[in-house]
């Protein structure tokens, strides 16, 4: 009898895990060819040959962009180097990436930049909050900019237990932010589980210094976010779920979900136009590829904007798709006044004039 019931149950978890395995398989588009967008007026950035996972661009055409980020299960080409932040002027004829000098004090040995988010206070001093995983742990490193030495001088290190597995944040205030959680253990084996078992177990936290608090949950895997032109909502990538959450914010920070746009690929970080308002989404049209990396058959890149994001029927449309014969694995894609620069998680980043 023992037996039966261990065989029964042993069965029925078999079953699960096939059924979850094929789901999965599913969900990360393993079948799916790319139809290619070509951009003109294209150029390879000189020196961002090994990530460029997030960029963002200042009113006055400044891009920031992390490079050279370490992540689980994903390829690293500079295996020695540490991450660096690198600055473009988007005002110049030919922009060129330049790495910013970091002030001492700071252990740029251990540097690993991921998601990153821009603030300028009243006084219009710049900031750049930093998502860092030094020893693969997460926290969030904040820098002054100063533009003349073209350097960031480290302020701080934020470190919270609630700010584990921390993909993307936006600043949104003097040290107030929100931060994605892209996964609930920390363990990769556990975290591939969960992402297999699809068991929506992350979350977005707002940070001050006077109240950490989880303020959206039920997340496959939040990954980028950012928010709209005038702060009232916030765009929340899911990547494994393939879709972008907009929620809005209310006066105490909390959120609430007003919908959700679907894309079916797997959305990484999110940028605004400064023009218009539409969400820049850099995606991975093929998860298989990016996660079974081979370079032989790379994972490709896709960049989608979406239109009209607060209305019943936003409009979704392909800015770029390449199979990964230029670029592989793209992250993100951010524009200024008809220029636009696309990053990858490990890969090349790309600069074309729209
Ligand atoms: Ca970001
Ligand atoms: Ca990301």
């Amino acid at each position: 009898m023992g037996k039966l019931v261990v065989l029964t149950l042993l069965g029925a978890s078999l079953a699960l895990i096939g059924e979850r395995l094929l789901a999965f398989r599913e969900r990360i588009n393993a079948t799916r060819e790319l139809e290619p967008v070509e951009l003109q007026n294209c150029y390879l950035i000189e020196g961002l040959e090994n990530g460029s996972e997030d960029i963002d661009i200042l009113p006055s055409g400044l891009a920031f962009i992390s490079n050279g980020l370490k992540y689980p299960s994903m390829p690293d080409f500079a295996p020695d180097a540490s991450g660096k932040i690198y600055l473009m002027d988007l005002n110049e004829q030919n922009p060129r990436a330049q790495a910013l000098k970091i002030s001492d004090g700071f252990d740029e040995k251990f540097f690993n930049p991921h998601g990153i988010s821009t603030f300028i206070d009243k006084d219009h001093t710049v900031y750049l909050y930093v998502v860092n995983h030094p020893h693969m742990k997460s926290t969030v490193e904040i820098f002054k900019f100063e533009e003349q030495q073209r350097s960031l001088i480290h302020l701080k290190t934020i470190k919270h237990e609630l700010l584990k597995s921390v993909n993307d944040i936006v600043v949104l205030g003097p040290e107030q932010f929100y931060a994605t959680r892209d996964h609930y253990f920390t363990n990769f084996f556990l975290a591939l589980l969960e992402m297999i078992l699809d068991l929506h177990w992350t979350h977005v936290i707002f940070y001050s210094p006077k109240e950490v608090k989880v303020v959206a949950k039920g997340f496959s895997s939040a990954n980028g976010i950012t928010a709209s032109l005038d702060h009232k909502y916030i765009y929340v990538a899911d990547i494994t779920d393939k879709n972008i959450h907009i929620l809005e914010k209310h006066d105490n920070w909390d959120l609430t979900q007003l919908k959700v746009i679907q894309l079916g690929t797997w959305v990484d970080n999110l940028t605004v136009d400064p023009d218009t308002g539409d969400i820049l989404a850099g995606c991975h049209p093929n998860a298989m590829k990016l996660l079974n990396y081979n370079p032989e058959d790379p994972p490709g890149s896709e960049v989608l904007r979406i239109q009209n994001v607060l209305s019943d029927q936003p409009r979704v449309s392909t800015i770029y798709a390449n199979n990964g014969s230029v670029l592989q694995g793209t992250s993100v894609a951010s524009v200024y006044h008809g220029k636009i620069l696309i990053g990858t998680v490990f890969h090349k980043a790309l600069y074309c004039v729209l």
